[in-house]
């Protein structure tokens, strides 16, 4: 079987990384826009509100909001059959309560989805891609409030009752999943709006994770359920981060922690297309003893809101060793991960393991039988511009091209089905994880620095001719 006639070729960015334009168009303030720039190893810092001497790399980002149609002509002329971005929620709930959306910012999308129409690109969009409005992390204590559910679903249903005609892909929460791994620190905060204090345990962490998932796990079903009403033709799919935990060894503790350390990543999925939690995830709630606020209409909304699609993230795998466990095998990130010595690891650390793509493809069919989309891949690096101009960025085109056979050894050889495959950052665009602009995605280099200085100017490396050949040919000449 080869990859389908109508393949998603593509990319994939998210507002807060790409737009800037932070405060026009009535736009509120984010999460995203109280977060300093950080380093590799040195962790981006959560302010109280905007402060004037601070450095907030999200603010400008690589001023997409004004470069649009430059931009996805650039995609246009790659071929993209797709775009994968997300509405900025402070953009049409500035605050997240407000009673009405802010038109202008409704506006803004209408007319980024036209223009990507225009060149018969798909518009593939995330509802909520760490961009939660800060007055609800204030005020509300993020998604620890249930209120939250129904300021989601406001926002979720404004978005498929204007695009209806324009997007027919949607995800709701991305990466919900990497809440489990941020138990131990601020970084939660920008996938459910937690802010912790620092004087919680790490159990109570760890339940707050918890409840914060299971609502968001509520809000994203009843925005399934009203997609469906609005537009029965929407396919709405979930957003996982995957990255595969594997045993360090054959030895039976370790095949059996590895198992244990996939549950807590991979209970979501399970709730989001089979619209009801594990039965590891409920024992494990009660042995903790986890207080959490689930109601039995919860649980009948949960069912009702199944996806259509998984939609994933996979940039590495991991390895877990057996060491100071018991029966209950519980695994924690920080301790339990181990380097996988078969593997080579980018300059930031994420390893680099193209199999593991094929692996986790099969393991969401195996699991789930819905088809798939990879909504990011990608190789964070930093470029060289070389005397003539050019950005020669064969490591970028290596990565990617080992990654994309994987994928297509599991359609051809393994069966599984696959609607598309969008790179993570086409064009570069901010971190996530690290607020740098030197930790480069794309297809498209931007003139910008660290320190936020430069032209943003946009010039196509050496990759940009590689993807195009890969998406005209249908991923054959690669
Ligand atoms: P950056 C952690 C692990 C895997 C994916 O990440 C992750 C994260 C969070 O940083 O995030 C996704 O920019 C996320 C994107 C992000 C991208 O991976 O830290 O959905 O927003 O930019 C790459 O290199």
């Amino acid at each position: 079987m080869k990859l389908r006639e109508d393949f998603l070729w593509g990319g994939a960015i998210a507002a807060h990384q790409a737009e800037g334009a932070w405060q026009t168009g009535g736009k509120g303030v984010s999460i995203a826009d109280v977060m300093t720039a950080g380093a590799n190893g040195v962790p981006r810092r959560i302010t109280d509100g905007v402060l004037s001497y601070e450095n907030y790399p999200n603010h400008e980002a690589i001023d997409f909001f004004n470069h649009y149609q430059e931009d996805i002509k650039l995609f246009a002329e790659m071929g993209f059959k797709c775009l994968r971005t997300s509405i900025a929620w402070t953009r049409i709930f500035p605050n997240g309560d407000d009673e009405m959306p802010n038109e202008e910012g409704l506006k803004f999308y209408d007319d980024l989805f036209d223009e990507m129409l225009k060149y018969g690109i798909e518009p593939i969009i995330t509802l909520a891609h760490f961009e939660m409005p800060y007055h609800l992390v204030k005020e509300y204590g993020g998604f620890l409030n249930r209120k939250c559910i129904d300021f989601f679903v406001r926002f979720a249903s404004v978005c498929f009752e204007r695009y209806k005609d324009k997007v027919k892909y949607w995800m709701t929460f991305n990466e919900i999943n990497n809440q489990t791994h941020y138990m131990s620190d601020d970084e939660v905060f920008r996938d459910s709006g937690l802010l912790f204090l620092n004087n919680e345990t790490p159990l109570q962490r760890e339940q707050a994770c918890y409840q914060a998932g299971h609502y968001q796990l509520v809000a994203s079903a009843l925005a399934v359920q009203e997609g469906h009403r609005i537009n029965p033709d929407f396919k709405i799919g979930c957003m996982i981060a995957m990255c595969p935990i594997y045993p360090h060894s054959c030895h039976p503790n370790d095949i059996m922690l590895s198992v244990v350390a996939n549950h807590k990543r991979d209970y979501y999925t399970h709730i989001h297309a089979r619209g009801y939690y594990p039965a590891y995830a409920l024992e494990y709630m009660k042995r903790k003893e986890f207080q959490i606020d689930m109601t039995q209409e919860d649980l009948e909304i949960l069912k009702k809101g199944i996806v259509d699609y998984i939609a994933f993230s996979y940039y590495m795998s991991y390895a877990t060793k057996y060491s100071h466990h018991d029966k209950y095998y519980d695994f924690e990130q920080s301790q339990d991960l181990i380097k996988n010595e078969y593997v080579e690891a980018s300059e930031w650390g994420w390893q680099i393991d193209p199999e593991g793509l094929r692996y986790s493809l099969n393991y969401f069919y195996d699991l789930y039988q819905l088809p798939m989309m990879i909504v990011e891949n990608g190789f964070g690096a930093v470029d060289k511009i070389e005397k003539d101009g050019t950005i020669q960025d064969d490591y970028r085109i290596d990565y990617l091209r080992s990654h994309i056979l994987a994928m297509k050894d599991a359609v051809e050889i393994d069966g599984v089905d696959l609607l598309g495959y969008t790179t993570w950052g086409p064009i570069d665009i901010v971190s996530a994880g690290t607020g740098e602009m030197k930790k480069r995605y794309g297809f498209v280099y931007v003139d910008k620095d660290n320190e936020g200085q430069g032209t943003l100017q946009r010039r196509p490396k050496k990759s940009f001719y590689w993807y195009q050949k890969v998406i005209e040919s249908n991923g054959e000449m690669i």
